[in-house]
């Protein structure tokens, strides 16, 4: 018994030494995970409240768009173009609160709309034979190849067709693609271009600007010529119109905003130009806008958010404004501007 006592007693010091050991590796774990969770809340609240601040520059970039409508009604002249038009201003970084915000406003309707490459029929979507073509000789002044431009306009044309079959030797429909379907319907935003089975990591472009150059949009959309760059003109004007069509739209539009499709193709440039393509250019070209997108940067403590929205501004014939998408991107590029960087250029 006498013997037994202070091995007890070890024992009892050994089992209150690793309770403690125990215990402090709990602690340890609790304050490590509290830690962590508050870090995840600070992190989705600081995230939470940079989104809030770009939807309220949202709101007041989409009140702009309202008033300049409002103005062209009121002036009986329904007109867009991103130079002299009131919702064409880039804010630059402006402080409000704890946060630094910067915005711009874009046209969508200056864009290739790839829902061009359809028309809608009684029961889905037809392809146009020639308006693919415009798409292949568009991708030639985006892509760092040309090689892959026509493959890439025939397999968007198939994308977007409600036929299953391969109408074209460079198409793809569903059997080509392995591991997802094609929609046979309209495209919902230009990234679908990068789904297509021949997109490969080298055929995007080198300055990612050039997306912008690129759209979807109902499939009847109008092309605005007061925003449209030059390698769109060259392609939906180009093509019927041939250099001098778009050099005429250049030249007209250089002085202040074409206001008239009409008189414009009444022109002697166009004088030549058959009926029937002229009846075309009428029904795709436009002067005013109604698809336009805003761009909203945040910053907060060093924190970068960015909104992308698109909305539609209700026409003249009282339809509501209404957002139709909203992304939050990563801030690879700066700001786009009001007027497309390749605005100018030749
Ligand atoms: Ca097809
Ligand atoms: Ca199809």
């Amino acid at each position: 018994m006498g013997l037994k006592r202070p091995l007890q007693k070890g024992m009892a010091l050994i089992i209150v030494l690793m309770l403690f050991a125990i215990i402090s590796t709990l602690m340890m774990e609790i304050l490590f995970r509290q830690n962590r969770f508050l870090n995840r809340a600070d992190n989705l609240l600081q995230w939470d409240k940079r989104y809030q601040y770009a939807m309220a520059a949202e709101v007041v970039a989409q009140q702009g768009l309202i008033d300049d409508l409002q103005d062209d009604v009121k002036n009986n002249a329904q007109v867009d173009d991103c130079v002299d038009e009131q919702w064409a201003v880039q804010l630059p970084p402006t402080p409000y609160e704890d946060a630094f915000l910067s915005a711009s406003v874009q046209d969508l309707q200056g864009r290739f709309n790839l829902n061009w490459l359809i028309s809608p029929n009684a029961g889905g979507f037809d392809r146009q034979p020639d308006r693919i073509r415009e798409l292949e000789q568009l991708l030639d002044s985006i892509l760092p190849d040309q090689s892959n431009s026509s493959r890439l306009a025939n397999e968007m044309a198939d994308w977007l067709d409600s036929n299953n079959i391969v109408d074209d030797v460079e198409g793809a429909e569903d059997p080509e693609y392995r591991d997802r379907r094609t929609p046979n319907m309209p495209a919902a935003h230009e990234s679908e271009l990068r789904a297509l089975l021949g997109f490969e990591v080298t055929d995007m472009p080198e300055d990612p600007m050039l997306w912008g150059l690129l759209t979807a949009l109902p499939p009847g959309t109008t092309l605005n010529v007061n925003t449209a760059p030059q390698q769109v003109l060259d392609a939906v004007v180009g093509s019927l119109a041939g250099p001098d069509g778009v050099k005429a739209i250049v030249d007209a539009r250089a002085d202040e905003a074409i206001t008239d499709i009409g008189a414009l193709l009444a022109g002697p440039t166009f004088a030549d130009l058959d009926e029937d393509d002229r009846d075309l250019l009428k029904t795709r070209l436009g002067v005013a806008s109604e698809y336009f997108q805003v761009m909203v940067d945040v910053e907060v403590d060093g924190q970068l958010s960015r909104l992308v929205t698109r909305l539609y501004r209700g026409g003249g014939n009282g339809e509501p404004t209404a957002v139709f998408s909203r992304q939050v991107s990563p801030l690879l590029t700066p700001l786009e501007p009001a007027c497309n960087p390749f605005y100018n250029v030749e």
